[in-house]
């Protein structure tokens, strides 16, 4: 019996994955680490400093800088965010969403937001999507980030319902491990390679269809 929904932000509710991306490379390209988008699903849903380490092992460069100037790195990726998600309107809300979750509210199930994002809450209130959730995950306290199941965890105990019982949205891998390391059933956006472990796929957001997910649940 489905009574949750539990969603990724980025590249889920807005394609605010390909300003990640955009800032992150940029940030790459000073420090002469050149990358592409396949590298770059290996920074979706992770944290901002897992994300920063994963490109400097990448340059073989993570000896090369002190923690200070890591975090001072991280600040410069974020400041580039900051200015790239600040044109952000309704308007970026993906296809498919704002159906899916009237839908959701339609049939009366819970709703959380499980972004490993620090900006999650500014993104959500430019979208104006606010009023849909009846819980979003703090990213800043949570310990572990994605793959481990924590801010889904998180998320559905806020809600008060049983993990097997939450739908977990993800564009990312690490997001689909962290769904079904919490006990959930995982919906995937994305192409089948990057979505390997879910238990659902959809190629993109205009795809995601309430009455489908459901009966794909209950399979
Ligand atoms: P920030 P999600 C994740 O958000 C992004 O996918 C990932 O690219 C980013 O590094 C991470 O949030 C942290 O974001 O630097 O804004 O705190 O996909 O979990 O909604
Ligand atoms: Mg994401």
């Amino acid at each position: 019996q489905v009574q949750a929904f539990i969603f990724d932000l980025d590249g889920v509710i807005t394609d605010s994955a390909e300003h990640h991306y955009l800032a992150w490379k940029q940030l790459g390209q000073e420090l002469h680490i050149p990358f592409d988008r396949e590298f770059n699903e290996q920074l979706k849903g992770v944290s901002r400093m897992d994300s920063l380490e994963r490109i400097l092992a990448l340059g073989n460069r993570q000896h090369d800088f002190t923690a200070e100037e890591k975090e001072a790195l991280a600040t410069k990726k974020n400041e580039h965010y900051k200015e790239l998600i600040k044109g952000i309107t309704e308007a970026d809300i993906l296809p498919g969403i704002t159906e899916l979750l009237a839908d959701i509210r339609k049939h009366g199930l819970k709703v959380g937001l499980a972004s490993a994002s620090k900006n999650a809450f500014v993104v959500i209130d430019r979208l104006g999507v606010g009023e849909h959730f009846h819980y979003i995950v703090d990213a800043a306290k949570v310990a572990k980030g994605k793959p481990d199941p924590e801010i889904f965890l998180k998320a559905a105990d806020a809600l008060g319902v049983p993990y097997e019982n939450c739908i977990g949205v993800e564009d990312a891998e690490a997001g689909i491990e962290a769904i079904k390391a919490a006990g959930m059933f995982a919906v995937g956006v994305g192409t089948p390679e990057s979505m390997a472990k879910a238990d659902y796929v959809v190629s993109g957001t205009s795809e995601l269809r309430y009455n489908e997910i459901i009966a794909r649940f209950q399979q």
